[in-house]
């Protein structure tokens, strides 16, 4: 089956399935939204949100249902731990990543606060650093209390959590500034991983239309 992913260089979400992607080692076409434009991206995806993969002439928006197909597909390396309590937080911790950190930092939705509602960039940042920080706060907690304290997330092997936690720390470091000193499990993990060859292919500069720095989308 042939596989393609729409995304774009900086987009978090598809960073997240390009390193499941590479881990797994599986073939696929690369299409920059960017590229294509957004008005003929909004016809092969409805939802208007990157990434989407293409299986065959099937679309498939969010990374998250993207992921569960690779994991059900491709179940070699599996990302998910084999102990289903540990799956279950695996999960859980990827969509804390997922639902309570990146849906509120995407950039929709501080361009509405800014635009709609009239938040200066003083409260923008601010609703940035709170979110970060109450993030990985919890984020932190979950790995301290790991009755294991394993390499990556969950197991001596990176996987689910780590493909979800990596590129948001990336983010937050590079982009936002976050000072990740409070949280020396989440660093030490992320050290880990980004030096991994699946995750160096799925960062922004390794993507071909990587512009030579990241750009940050304007609020307005
Ligand atoms: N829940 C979606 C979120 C996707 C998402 O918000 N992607 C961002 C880029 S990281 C996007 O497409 N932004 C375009 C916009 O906000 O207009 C997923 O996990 O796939």
């Amino acid at each position: 089956m042939t596989l393609t992913l729409y995304s774009n260089y900086v987009n978090s979400a598809g960073e997240r399935v390009r390193i499941a992607l590479a881990l797994k080692g599986i073939d696929y076409e690369y299409v920059s939204v960017g590229e294509i434009s957004w008005e003929v991206y909004e016809r092969i995806n409805p939802q208007r949100l990157m990434p989407a993969l293409k299986i065959g002439d099937q679309i498939v928006p969010q990374a998250t249902a993207i992921l569960e197909y690779l994991e059900e597909t491709y179940p070699k390396p599996a990302l998910l731990p084999a102990d289903p309590v540990l799956r279950a937080q695996a999960r859980a911790f990827a969509q804390h990543v997922v639902s309570e950190m990146h849906a509120i930092d995407v950039i929709r939705v501080r361009r509405f606060l800014h635009n709609q509602l009239g938040v200066d960039q003083e409260g923008i940042d601010h609703w940035q650093n709170h979110w970060f920080a109450n993030g990985f706060a919890a984020l932190e907690e979950l790995l301290a209390r790991r009755q294991t304290a394993w390499t990556f997330c969950f197991g001596e092997t990176p996987g689910w959590a780590d493909l979800h936690l990596t590129p948001q720390v990336t983010k937050g470091i590079a982009r936002f500034n976050v000072d990740m000193a409070p949280y020396p499990l989440i660093s030490g993990i992320h050290k880990a991983c980004v030096t991994l060859p699946a995750f160096i292919a799925a960062t922004p500069a390794e993507q071909p239309d990587y512009p030579g720095r990241v750009i940050e989308p304007k609020l307005r």
